[in-house]
């Protein structure tokens, strides 16, 4: 039985807990946020999808050369320009399939522009949170919400967040992540191997220079894992994922009939850190990164 008292329940994450995350790379905390919570997101989101408005070149197959190379500059600019928007990305080459449907995720500034998700970002036990794991200047640097859309949802493939959102030093990001519905190895919980947040990273994305397709490039190569090193982290609906930004983590596809929803939002320390100009997401005078310990 966990010592966690029951009333008030999510503000309150114990000693040992935090001892847990430090120790794993990453923690989970069961029904963090009410039902109620979940569900203001949820169709928060409905609302957004029925006014969404997508550039052609980001939903349509094409046939010719020419007309595939003019896509894939409209993506790649669709992308590398969201860290300020909230924009929409599918699960590929599901085209057939009614945009609701192949939705794989909306980013990358919800926290920032949508009302809801913006209380969820700043709410007080997410500060408490915060304050908890020892992050003095916390900032929000970008936000997604996820689909895992049933049958459909693919794979995310071993990573560390670290390798898309560098800092120096390293370890100054977290992940939180909130599952909107129960997360279970069917439709795709997350797995991660434990203690793996301590080796560093071997891989980088990088900005590629203007023009240039793709818009981004790996420096180095990920590791391969031991697949029996990883361990499924299924939580309820409500749950929060603390995770590290350098713990090994994925998520296998989603082979089930129910979907995955998850919001999920990465903060870093800003006290004495240095965001890598060459990572994919900048901030940009429409949208500094967002201070966490204010009110909204
Ligand atoms: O939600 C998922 O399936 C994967 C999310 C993830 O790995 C991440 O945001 O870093």
């Amino acid at each position: 039985m966990s010592d966690r008292p029951l009333l008030p329940p999510m503000a309150f994450i114990t000693p040992e807990e935090i001892r847990k995350f430090h120790k794993d790379g990453f923690l989970v905390l069961e029904e963090f946020f009410s039902s109620d919570e979940c569900d203001a997101m949820r169709a928060q989101i409905q609302r957004i999808i029925a006014g969404m408005d997508v550039p052609l070149s980001c939903r349509t197959e094409f046939s010719t050369k020419q007309e595939e190379q003019l896509q894939a500059q409209g993506s790649a600019e669709y992308f590398l320009t969201s860290g300020d928007q909230i924009r929409f990305f599918f699960e590929k080459g599901d085209f057939l399939i009614p945009k609701e449907k192949s939705i794989n995720k909306i980013g990358h500034a919800l926290h920032a522009y949508d009302p809801i998700f913006k209380k969820i970002t700043h709410a007080p036990k997410v500060q408490a949170l915060a304050r908890k794991i020892g992050f003095q200047d916390p900032v929000v640097v970008q936000s997604m919400y996820i689909f895992k859309q049933p049958g459909i949802g693919g794979e995310v493939t071993p990573h560390q967040d670290a390798t898309f959102l560098h800092t120096e030093p390293l370890g100054r990001v977290v992940g939180l992540w909130i599952a909107l519905e129960n997360a279970t190895q069917d439709n795709g919980c997350l797995w991660f191997i434990p203690c793996s947040h301590t080796s560093g990273v071997t891989r980088r994305m990088v900005r590629a220079p203007p023009g240039t397709i793709p818009c981004t490039q790996f420096v180095g190569s990920e590791q391969v894992y031991d697949d029996s090193l990883f361990l499924p982290a299924p939580v309820g609906k409500g749950g929060l994922i603390l995770i590290h930004g350098q713990v090994v983590h994925k998520s296998e596809p989603n082979r089930s009939e129910r979907s995955r929803h998850v919001y999920t939002f990465h903060l870093m320390e800003a006290k004495e850190t240095v965001w890598s100009k060459e990572n994919w997401l900048q901030p940009t005078s429409r949208l500094p990164f967002p201070p966490l310990y204010t009110e909204n």
